[in-house]
């Protein structure tokens, strides 16, 4: 059996990662949806995966869990140059950065929760948002100009060419349309290729069409439902 697994798509940032470069890589697997923060959601998740999160990915027996991981095992599994950069300097610094996002960027994380439908005011600003925010348009218009215009593996993305690194900021992005966060120059046109890919644009319609929601409690604690018919 090859499955991924993974929470409710307009949600589950971590989710949305390596769902991409499964979908990318064309392997054939299986896809599931366990909605989070449901009464049931912790014990679904502890059935099936050792940290009881999504995403996981099962492949004939094999159970991978974290995003990063799942990505690089899909990497192996397909052509090289499909989800990381071919040329070896360029496959290392996406790498970089995926890690990044992977370790870090908690202010944007928990000010903005990812809600791909949605559309929210913005946060308070604070001063870790802001280095955040600011990161971000540094790391990308920078990668757009270092990396992004080679003619081997050309695209409008980080590296040119579509890669896990576009996966991993893939979540970001939507963030900084659902909370008006500013964005200039070329890391706006960055995020302006992302949204109009059509990898993504099939997931956000998906996302759009779930019937699951989530409410978010000033406290942090967050429950889920299902919206009444209008
Ligand atoms: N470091 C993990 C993070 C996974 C994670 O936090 N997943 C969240 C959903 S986005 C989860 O499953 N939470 C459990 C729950 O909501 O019950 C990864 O990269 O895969």
């Amino acid at each position: 059996m090859r499955k991924f697994v993974s929470g409710n798509l307009n949600y589950s940032s971590w989710s949305i990662r390596p769902l991409l470069a499964v979908r990318k890589a064309d392997l054939g697997i299986e896809e599931e949806i366990i909605p989070l923060d449901f009464p049931e959601t912790t014990a679904r998740l502890k059935k099936i995966s050792p940290t009881a999160k999504v995403p996981l990915l099962i492949w004939d027996g094999i159970e991978i869990w974290e995003s990063l991981a799942i990505t690089e095992f899909v990497a192996e599994q397909t052509e090289p140059g499909l989800i990381w950069p071919r040329d070896t300097a360029r496959r290392a610094i996406a790498r970089a950065v995926s890690s990044e996002m992977h370790a870090g960027f908690a202010p944007i994380r928990k000010a903005c929760a990812m809600d791909i439908r949605g559309r929210a005011r913005a946060p308070d600003m604070t001063a870790e948002l802001q280095a955040d925010i600011d990161r971000l348009q540094t790391m990308w218009s920078g990668l757009r100009e270092t990396h992004g215009q080679n003619t081997d593996e050309p695209g409008p993305f980080l590296f040119g060419a579509w890669s896990a690194a576009d996966a991993f900021y893939t979540p970001v992005v939507t963030r900084f349309r659902t909370y008006g966060l500013p964005l200039s120059g070329a890391a706006a046109d960055y995020a302006a290729a992302v949204l109009d890919d059509p990898l993504f644009k099939t997931l956000e319609e998906e996302a759009t069409a779930e019937p699951w929601w989530i409410s978010y409690a000033p406290e942090g604690r967050s429950s889920g439902y299902l919206k009444p018919e209008a």
